[in-house]
């Protein structure tokens, strides 16, 4: 397959700097060498640029950087678009609010091509915040709402061309969910797996059936994995630690069965902050998931062709 990375490199959307340098640290654990090994051909477009911010003012005094992170959301769009013509765009964060960016450009495209388009969301947060119910103001805590149509956006943010529907979006990994995100995502309708639900389940079954519904749906597939969904113990580099999250086995067999699945056309990786990683341990972590999700295997298995291309 091609694979395009495109390296977004924006940090004004988590509470703490740092996640600037998280294309560069999944670029030094190897992820262009690691996919190349795999088969694939691999084109790296470099970083998006920021574009210049316009003056934008909201009531919620406590919004960060809005204004900056507006624009970003313009470029990360645009260039999603673009990058999903004819590759499979990997999106490096950066923090989570480039989300809003890709997933948006990812849903024109796939509107474009008559799919609907499905999201997994792997986080130990929803993201459902919009931005008048955002206590933080920290806005990589609403890429979800804003690329699912939540109200409030307009104006503020970049129109958005396509929204994903609710009912084509599962959020999994979840173990810190504010009250206004609960009560939106109920009311939304979006498939929910907290930690519980995968203690209690098992975490294929639950993906099984997400995958299921692409699959008969012929949709495509965007994945974006937060680094906060596996547990701190495994991936420290991340702000927003919460104990209790995916282990190294569960979300290793999350990218196995998606690589099974062949219906998985972009993918983002995201919040991974190099200045709190213990010898570049979590990023390296991040290039071994991305290798599962792109076919590495512990011995061989029967493959399918790829349907799942965005071309
Ligand atoms: B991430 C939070 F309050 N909900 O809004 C907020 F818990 O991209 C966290 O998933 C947001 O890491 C986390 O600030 C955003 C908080
Ligand atoms: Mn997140
Ligand atoms: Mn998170
Ligand atoms: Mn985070």
């Amino acid at each position: 397959m091609r694979c395009r990375i495109v390296g977004a490199p924006v940090q004004d959307g988590a509470g703490r700097m740092g996640c600037e340098m998280g294309p560069s640290a999944l670029r030094t654990a190897g992820l262009v060498s690691v996919l190349s090994e795999l088969g694939h051909e691999v084109e790296d477009w470099g970083a998006v640029q920021a574009a210049p911010a316009r003056a934008v003012v909201h009531g919620n005094l406590a919004l960060k950087a809005l204004p900056e992170i507006s624009a970003w959301t313009a470029a990360i769009a645009e260039t999603a678009y673009t990058a999903s013509r004819d590759a499979m765009p990997i999106f490096l964060g950066g923090d989570h609010v480039i989300s809003a960016g890709t997933v948006s450009g990812i849903a024109r495209r796939a509107a474009e091509r008559g799919r609907p388009l499905f999201v997994l969301w792997l986080d130990a947060h929803p993201d459902f915040h919009t931005l008048d119910t955002t206590v933080s103001g920290n806005l990589h805590g609403v890429p979800l709402a804003y690329a699912s149509g939540r109200p409030g956006f307009d104006g503020y943010f970049p129109d958005l061309p396509v929204a994903v529907d609710p009912s084509r979006i599962c959020v999994m990994g979840l173990r810190s969910v504010d009250p206004a995100e609960r009560r939106a995502l109920n009311e939304a309708g979006v498939t929910v797996h907290d930690m519980r639900t995968i203690d209690e389940h098992g975490i294929a079954p639950l993906l099984r059936a997400f995958l299921a519904l692409v699959e008969k749906a012929n949709g495509l597939l965007h994945v974006s994995l937060d680094v906060d969904f596996l547990d701190p113990s495994i991936a420290p580099a991340v702000g927003t630690t919460v104990p209790g999250g995916a282990t190294f086995r569960e979300a290793h067999l999350v990218m196995e069965m998606l690589s099974d699945s062949v219906l998985v056309s972009s993918l983002d990786l995201v919040e991974l902050n190099p200045f709190l990683d213990e010898r570049g341990r979590t990023a390296t972590l991040m290039v071994d998931l991305t290798a599962s999700l792109m076919g590495r295997r512990i011995m061989d298995r029967p493959t399918r062709s790829h349907s799942g291309s965005i071309s």
